[in-house]
């Protein structure tokens, strides 16, 4: 791949991170930000935010099915289909751009955006949102097999060093426990707000979908419910080509697929004994003002 903007590239050719808005980011997220910024949200527009690796991709295709499933047979893959509000990837129109051109009502909008960078037209539209969380302990092993496959994104290095960037949110969209206690602040405030939880998704994936159907009052039939429900298990989607991203060019499937694993608990899998402890020194300092929980196993 060729990239224009070499200096702000490390030498291997993954771009460098720098501080933006008290933010570690990427030139990939920031390079349109005056049309981020100026972003005019619809009162339909659906936003799907996350930390990245927490589920956006799961939640998009649920919603994707339950809007669109029946009269359209997906071919398009997902990221074409949800466009990625903030993305600004070279050969890629910019997710604003997409977005603009979406002829769908709703729009399906996805957003990484920790709550105090997201466009003001989303709350002054009263748009509705769904925020997924996921555990940090998986969401950071998720994010550290990503960075190592994904082309676009910063070095991973090392396990150890890079539980040492996630714990320092020294890493793309920042600290995992302002983003997610952030969002989980303004749904105390904000009806149009869902928030809902990885680990929820995986221990009944058709409840959620029953959830998601409440939310936005969409009378689906429990035959159809269940259709998608079993549409969107993990092992379902990684044989899709609307959804495992195999089509993307930066990408290395050698290295680890987009779709990986889909569990809880992979963690115990990767963390040691004394980085568990580290890590739980650290989160119980981090979380302390914050009401949300999270299960890091089933
Ligand atoms: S991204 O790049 O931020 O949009 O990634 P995102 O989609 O948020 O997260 C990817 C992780 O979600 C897992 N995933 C699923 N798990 C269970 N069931 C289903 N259907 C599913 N779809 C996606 C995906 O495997 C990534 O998690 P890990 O732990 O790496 O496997």
């Amino acid at each position: 791949m060729e990239f224009p903007d070499m200096a702000s590239m490390t030498p291997e050719g993954r771009p460098m991170m720098f501080d933006f808005e008290g933010i570690s980011m990427t030139h990939f997220f920031t390079d349109n930000w005056e049309n981020v910024r100026n972003f005019q949200a619809r009162p339909d527009d659906i936003l799907i935010a996350t930390y990245p690796k927490a589920g956006t991709t799961w939640v998009s295709y649920i919603l994707d099915l339950l809007y669109f499933g029946k009269d359209n047979a997906q071919t398009k893959p997902i990221y074409e289909r949800v466009p990625f509000l903030e993305s600004c990837f070279q050969k890629f129109p910019s997710g604003t751009e997409m977005a603009d051109n979406l002829t769908t009502s709703p729009r399906l909008i996805k957003t990484h955006l920790p709550l105090q960078l997201v466009p003001k037209s989303f709350w002054e539209q009263n748009s509705r949102v769904v925020y997924v969380a996921r555990n940090a302990k998986d969401n950071a092993v998720s994010y550290f097999h990503f960075d190592r496959m994904n082309m676009v994104q910063p070095e991973s290095g090392d396990w150890n060093s890079y539980l040492q960037r996630f714990m320092g949110g020294k890493i793309p969209f920042g600290p995992w426990y302002d983003h997610v206690s952030g969002w989980w602040e303004k749904k105390q405030t904000y009806s149009n707000l869902l928030y809902l939880f990885y680990e929820d998704l995986v221990e009944d994936t058709g409840r959620e979908v029953e959830r998601l159907c409440s939310f936005f009052g969409l009378s689906t039939s429990p035959e159809e419910r269940e259709k998608i429900t079993k549409g969107v298990h993990f092992d379902a989607m990684k044989q899709n080509k609307v959804t495992n991203h195999a089509t993307i060019p930066f990408m290395d499937f050698k290295i680890s697929p987009f779709m990986r694993k889909g569990k809880v608990g992979d963690w115990k899998n990767h963390f040691t004994v004394a980085q568990n402890e580290q890590f739980d020194e650290v989160y119980k300092q981090k979380m302390k003002n914050t009401t949300v929980k999270f299960r890091t196993e089933l």
